[in-house]
Parts: structure tokens; sequence; C-alpha cells
């Protein structure tokens, strides 16, 4: 048999085993554990100047501490943090229902919300606060990004669920 037709016959099979796996799955519930984190970088002008332009109006969620500002020691310094969730991705399917257990660890306040792919709010607005465990649940009923959004570090702040077709 030549390499060829191996290779397709693996190839069909391997779909074939994809599909009937994909068809056939009950709807599962997944609980995935998500921090709010920040991370934060800083060097001195004499080795990189700072950025032009100041990473705030980039979006909420960056901050710049330009040189003097970061470290009064060391007026050379400048630092730049962002807001973040971990994971940031995450892929469900159709149909399955999420359940979001959210923990702030930096942070003293963020607005958060769950957007659906056509962009309704399937999880309402609620504040979650540092040192807090949240929850959060929906049913992935369509196919598509889900988002997880922060209003006060927008847009860079968000956590997409990625719900694939059933
Ligand atoms: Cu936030």
């Amino acid at each position: 048999m030549s390499r060829m037709l191996m290779a397709i016959i693996v190839a069909v099979a391997l779909v074939a085993a994809l599909s009937s796996d994909t068809g056939a799955q009950n709807p599962t519930t997944h609980n995935i554990f998500v921090n709010l984190i920040e991370v934060k970088g800083g060097t001195t002008a004499d080795k990189l100047q700072p950025p032009t332009q100041n990473p705030k109006d980039l979006s909420k969620g960056y901050a710049f501490k330009g040189p003097g500002a970061a470290d009064k020691h060391s007026p050379q310094r400048w630092e730049v943090s962002t807001y973040m969730f971990a994971p940031a991705f995450v892929t469900v399917r159709q149909g399955d229902e999420v359940v979001v257990t959210a923990f702030v660890v930096n942070g003293d306040e963020h607005e958060v919300w769950i957007n659906a792919p056509d962009g309704t709010t399937v999880v309402p607005k609620a504040t979650w606060n540092r040192g807090r465990e949240y929850q959060a649940r929906f049913v992935a009923e369509r196919a598509g990004p889900y988002q997880l959004l922060c209003s006060g570090h927008a847009p860079s702040m968000t956590a997409t669920f990625l719900a694939l077709p059933k």
C-alpha cells in the first residue's frame, strides 16, 4: 500500500472518530478557575527610552510610570503593567455549562460581565474585589466567543470562552 493511500485512510478514520465523538457528546459542565492578575515590567532610560505613546492611551488596563515617577531612588527607572485574566482563552462545546470561579489577586476593583457571541449579556455586570472569590455561570447556547470583560481595564482585560459548534 502506498504511503499516500495509507495517509488518506488514517485521515478519514480520524475525521470519522472526531465527528462521531462530537455528535454523541452530552452537555458537560466546565469548572474553570480564573485569576485576575497584574503583570509588571520595567527598565531604565539609559538602557531603553520610555515609549513615546503613553500605554494608558492604548488601554485602561495598561499603566505607565515614567522616569522619576517609578522610583525616586532611581531617576532613570520606568515601569509598565497590565491587568489580565489567567487563563484568558478556554474552549468549550456549544450547549455546555460554563462555571467560572474567579479569584481577584490584583486590583481592588473590577467591573465585570460576560457577553454571548451575539453581544447580548449572559452574566450581568458585577463588581469583583481583591481577595474575594466569585462565581459566574452560563450555558453556551451559541457557537462562538463568549467574552468575560472588565470595563475599568478595557479593552485589553478580557477572557474568551470559545464555544465550538456541536
Ligand atoms: Cu479589571
